[in-house]
């Protein structure tokens, strides 16, 4: 015999469905940053009609003027077409708004904190509000980057506590990770397979039919395994980019080129290593191994630690590199110019989050070295001169250092480099120049990982 408890159930989550189906589903997603705003235009697109929440009044005017906040291939023709045609707009969080809402996705910053433990305090934020505007039948989707546990541990009893309604027979909760990378977002949201990770199989199920309508592969987990997977995935490339950048010191130890060396292993088919670079930035690679972390003792966390520790001291290793290069050539660092070629944390990106390009300008900088930047996407400068183009940035310069490896400088031609009066030092961090080349026009080249002994 169906109790009519579970009739009732069962009604609310065929209706939700139904709901989604036929795009009558109204969304709210919780914060408008670089995922967020990516998100809400991208359902809106699919037909449904979204409100993209900020608690920051100029972020919720600019998105309503059918302008993008945030820079992203793609991103700027989608909100403006769907704030055209009304299906999507923005508002300063209002409970009214998340009210009306049938499905609510989360989408605030997870920052770590100088101790790099975990701030959730946006996190618990979003919940008060979510909260108070959620009702029976609504699915909550947590999307930012979590430390593991916390959708049934933190997310599930405060919102059960503030509605006093329950997960999985009066509303829905899942944890649904972003895998995007900037530069490629668009394309990524749509094709890489999407975790969705219930708090059981109904939220599973929900949400999952949810995210099929935007996603071409959707895979079913539970919320743990879901979190402790996006984490694990940042986690991997970070320990993998640690080995690189400590293959390429072995590499300048034994007088090889780590290039080389990298290429030949990779041919193996189990093997494959990473880039070494100047470290390591961007908002999630610096960040999520620590929020893996978070919750175990010290001996279960050496190797992630470790890798953390060796990333963050290549920009040192940078800077150690350029002021014995300096010294080898006789200069005096008080007199000399440093360009800094790149200040986005990757290439071919206009994001200067967390890049190494921060601790090299301003190590160089207290250095008293007159340090000059160029980007060719970003305009931060992290305190140096920033020079209009790469011939101003590169004129009269004692020393470049190469810290992002942009399209832009792998095609420099260094014949015309080299035709200054006086040949700048390379350090190449990015191994963007052929090396041979560099020396058959006359420069001093130093490259990461290729050894002063070549
Ligand atoms: N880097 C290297 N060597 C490499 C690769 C990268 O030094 O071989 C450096 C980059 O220059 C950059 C940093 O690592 O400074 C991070 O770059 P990234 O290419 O790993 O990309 P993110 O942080 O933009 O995006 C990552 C991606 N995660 C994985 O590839 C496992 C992306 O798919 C995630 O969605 C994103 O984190 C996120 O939001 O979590």
């Amino acid at each position: 015999m169906i109790c009519g408890k579970c009739d009732k159930n069962s009604l609310l989550m065929e209706k939700l469905i139904k709901s989604i189906q036929d795009r009558s589903l109204r969304l709210a997603v919780l914060g408008s940053g670089y995922v967020g705003l990516l998100t809400a235009a991208i359902f809106a697109e699919a037909g449904f009609n979204v409100v993209a929440v900020d608690v920051k009044q100029e972020i919720v005017d600019i998105i309503n003027s059918g302008i993008s906040p945030v820079k992203e291939p793609g991103l700027q023709e989608l909100v403006e077409r769907n704030v055209l045609v009304g299906r999507l707009k923005s508002s300063l969080s209002s409970r009214a708004d998340l009210r009306k809402a049938d499905a609510v996705i989360i989408s605030v910053q997870t920052p770590i904190y100088k101790s790099k433990r975990p701030n959730l305090l946006f996190l618990k934020k979003a919940l008060k509000e979510v909260g108070r505007g959620c009702h029976e039948g609504t699915l909550v989707v947590v999307s930012s980057t979590i430390p593991p546990g916390t959708t049934a541990n933190l997310v599930k009893p405060t919102l059960e506590a503030l509605t006093g309604l329950r997960v999985e027979s009066d509303f829905y909760l899942a944890y649904v990770p972003e895998r995007i990378a900037p530069g490629r977002a668009l394309q990524e949201f749509v094709e890489s397979p999407r975790l969705v990770g219930g708090i059981g199989p109904n939220s599973t199920r929900v949400a999952s039919e949810l995210f099929k309508v935007v996603c071409k592969n959707v895979i079913e987990t539970d919320a743990t395994v879901a979190e402790v997977a996006k984490l694990a995935e940042n986690t991997f490339r970070d320990v993998n980019i640690a080995f690189a950048n400590q293959l390429a010191l072995l590499c300048e130890h034994y007088g090889v080129d780590v290039k080389k060396v990298i290429k030949l292993a990779n041919t193996h088919p189990r093997v494959a290593i990473h880039n070494p670079g100047p470290g390591v930035g961007g908002p999630c690679l610096p960040k999520d191994p620590y929020l893996l972390i978070s919750g175990v003792k010290s001996s279960r966390r050496d190797l992630v630690k470790t890798a953390r520790r060796i990333n963050d001291s290549m920009p040192g290793h940078v800077v150690e590199m350029a002021l014995l290069a300096l010294k080898d050539a006789g200069k005096e660092v008080r007199n000399v110019k440093v360009t800094v070629l790149g200040t986005a944390y990757k290439a071919d990106v206009a994001d200067s989050r967390l890049s190494p390009a921060d601790p090299i300008i301003r190590r160089l900088l207290r250095l008293g070295i007159k340090v000059t930047a160029y980007d060719p996407y970003c305009q931060e400068s992290f305190g140096a001169e920033m020079a209009r183009d790469l011939h101003c940035a590169v004129r009269d310069s004692d020393c470049i250092i190469v810290v992002t490896d942009h399209a832009e400088f792998k095609k420099v031609d260094l014949k015309l480099l080299s035709e200054f009066k006086e040949k700048p030092i390379i350090i190449d961090a990015r191994r963007v120049f052929d090396p041979n080349i560099a020396k058959t026009f006359g420069f001093k080249y130093y490259g990461l990982g290729y050894g002063f002994t070549n």
